[in-house]
């Protein structure tokens, strides 16, 4: 599962890379023309209290990884940026990072720069890059020496992606039978993924919640269902840098509750249907990402190939039996350990041991 920052150039992506990754990377003009990959950790509350219950030597919590891939830009060669349309197509899921941050130039002052533009030049690019691969593909087909039934099927299905891309709906909006989905497997579309928008405000613009065209950005996200965050991507890396306590009282003179990195994590974890599952003990306590409805064997594959092997069964409890009654041995005494068979489907909250025998 990797997640791709994209956006215009200058909109602050290896910013918001640095600031989720733990990164030093140099920004601006002089920084990184290359794709960047890193993992954020993703902040958990249900691992604080794990971790002052059990006092772990260790505490590892769910990563996300994330590739920042740079914009491009005008004296880009071809190459370059078709190089770094591919990051993009590999890429998992999509944060859009939209540059609205006001950067005291004379540009932004002349009015020269409009975020809703952006936003929906951007929209635009992403699937002309999709009409594009359609209509080769079509004009290929077309053009073999034999046409077999399966390719003319083919063929009227690209015609009907490329027809709503004309009429500006991703193809992520498209009905698609099951067999349809099946024509289509392996081929990747930048308009199906999953995608984020993550517009990029400065100091005063979080601290007075207004900035221009907010109110068209929020509703031409809404219209095409992308789930949005405003955050100050600059100024959260400058708090992440301070003290604890000074972190919070920045925070709450921002009117911020919870950070740009939680509060990104968790739509990320809620849109691609990912949900965590602990281990606990005294040597670690460590939550992990899975996709919603693995199964027991799976997630136990997740932390060693030994342990799918030789599965036996899942021992558990949840974490909200554990957070109420304080500890195991009480989650015990009132009959919530659990012990389940490979096909379990595996909860968010799962507090988990695997017996295993290899
Ligand atoms: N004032 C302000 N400046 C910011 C903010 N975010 C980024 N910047 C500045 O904007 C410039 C561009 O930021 P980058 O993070 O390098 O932008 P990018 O999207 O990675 O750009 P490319 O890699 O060229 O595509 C840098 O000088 C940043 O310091 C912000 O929230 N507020
Ligand atoms: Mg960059």
């Amino acid at each position: 599962m990797q997640i791709g920052l994209v956006g215009m150039p200058g909109s602050g992506k290896t910013t918001l890379f640095n600031l989720l990754s733990g990164n030093y990377q140099p920004t601006g003009y002089s920084g990184s023309r290359e794709v960047l990959t890193g993992y954020a950790a993703v902040p958990d509350p249900r691992i604080d209290f794990l971790n002052a219950l059990y006092k772990p030597q260790k505490t590892t919590l769910a990563r996300i990884e994330f590739k920042d891939i740079p914009g491009v830009k005008m004296d880009d060669s071809k190459a370059r940026a078709s190089h770094f349309l591919s990051e993009v197509r590999s890429a998992d899921a999509l944060v859009q990072v939209l540059k609205v941050f006001n950067t005291g130039s004379s540009a932004d002052f002349a009015g020269e720069t409009d975020p809703y533009r952006d936003l929906t030049d951007f929209s635009a690019e992403l699937l002309l890059a999709d009409m594009d691969i359609l209509e080769k593909r079509i004009e290929r087909l077309e053009n073999a020496p034999k046409i077999k039934l399966d390719d003319s099927v083919q063929i009227s299905l690209l015609k009907r992606l490329l027809e709503s891309l004309e009429n500006e709906q991703p193809i992520n909006s498209v009905n698609l039978a099951e067999s349809e989905k099946k024509l289509l497997a392996g081929q990747s579309f930048l308009s199906e993924k999953p995608i984020f928008l993550a517009v990029n405000i400065d100091e005063d613009q979080m601290r007075n919640n207004v900035y221009p065209n907010r109110e068209k950005i929020l509703a031409y996200a809404n219209s095409k269902g992308i789930p949005v965050i405003e955050i100050c991507a600059q100024v959260e890396m400058e708090i992440n840098r301070l003290q604890t306590e000074e972190q919070l009282e920045f925070m709450e003179d921002l009117n911020l509750k919870e950070s740009g990195l939680g509060r990104l994590a968790r739509m990320a974890y809620e849109k691609l249907n990912l949900i965590s599952f602990f281990t606990v003990g005294e040597d670690e306590v460590r939550a992990w990402p899975v996709r919603k409805g693995v199964t027991a064997k799976q997630a136990a594959s997740k932390i060693h190939s030994d342990l799918e092997r030789g599965f036996i069964r899942a021992e558990m409890f949840h974490y909200d039996h554990l957070h109420i009654l304080g500890n195991q041995a009480r989650v015990r005494e009132n009959g919530h350990y659990r012990l389940e068979g490979k096909d379990y489907p595996v909860q968010d909250g799962d507090i988990i041991n695997f017996r295993f025998n290899v």
